[in-house]
């Protein structure tokens, strides 16, 4: 995956992805990044990109032609470069494991970061392919955004995540919550590592820790529960916390 930013902090995002498990992947060529300073296409002495709003109003707006070149940098000039220009924007739908999913099908991601207002629409219709909100919260740009998006698709791709278990299968089905994790000491404060985790009985193990996943996901996040796709033993599990609060 080549991941190339368009941004007016590209520190911001280099410095992010240098560190942890991108920065990693990037180590080992797995994945590549790319920034692109817009201001480097500012059309004036002064290295400003944005103007006063057509219309009136508060804050300013960024100009079309840097942003513009800056994606035209992006997709080397190739004609018919069929490469996905994200906009990351609180007007975009809505980041979710799904879209994280299918981004990572693609070679190459361009993502454009906005600040200020906004971005001149005439360069979001021209070069746009799509628009990606990460939640119902104002940021201060799309920096942040953007490296939240890398990161989700990023460990999706195989080679990414050190461990041999896949992306997607790491606590069975994906849906569920995660249970009670433990390590030693056995005792830590009085209180006692649950029995069946040192009874070196596998299935048991696996049959507790997915009734524990299934009871915090049905008290904190309901909502994640689809009742068409569990398998007929979280049905039964789910069936039985719901009959005796057990
Ligand atoms: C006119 C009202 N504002 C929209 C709610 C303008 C505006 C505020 C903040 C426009 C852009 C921004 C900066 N935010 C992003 O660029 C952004 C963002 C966000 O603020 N929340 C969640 N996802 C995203 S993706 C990009």
């Amino acid at each position: 995956m080549k991941y190339t930013v368009l941004t007016l902090f590209p520190e911001m995002i280099e410095s992010a992805s240098t560190e942890s498990i991108v920065g990693r992947a990037i180590e080992k060529g797995i994945i590549e990044l790319k920034t692109i300073d817009i201001r480097k296409y500012a059309r004036n002495r002064y290295g400003s990109v944005d103007d006063y709003p057509f219309g009136g109003g508060a804050g300013m707006v960024m100009q079309a032609e840097p942003v513009c070149q800056a994606v035209e940098e992006a997709k080397n000039g190739k004609e018919g470069n069929k490469t996905p220009v994200i906009l990351m924007s609180p007007a975009g739908r809505r980041f979710t494991q799904t879209i994280a999913r299918e981004l990572a099908e693609y070679e190459e991601l361009i993502i454009l970061c906005g600040h200020y207002e906004g971005i001149d629409r005439r360069v979001i219709d021209e070069a746009v392919t799509d628009e990606i909100s990460i939640g119902d919260y104002v940021l201060t740009g799309g920096e942040l955004p953007a490296l939240v998006v890398m990161d989700a698709v990023s460990r999706m791709i195989p080679g990414v995540l050190g461990n041999e278990s896949s992306a997607e299968e790491e606590s069975f089905s994906g849906m569920w919550l995660e249970y009670p994790q433990y390590t030693r000491p056995r005792v830590f404060h009085g209180q006692e590592v649950p029995e069946v985790l040192l009874s070196g009985n596998h299935e048991q193990i696996r049959k507790w820790r997915l009734k524990e996943a299934i009871r915090t996901t049905l008290e904190r996040r309901p909502d994640l529960i689809c009742e068409e796709q569990l398998t007929k033993e979280e049905k039964k599990i789910l069936q039985d916390l719901l009959d005796n609060q057990n």
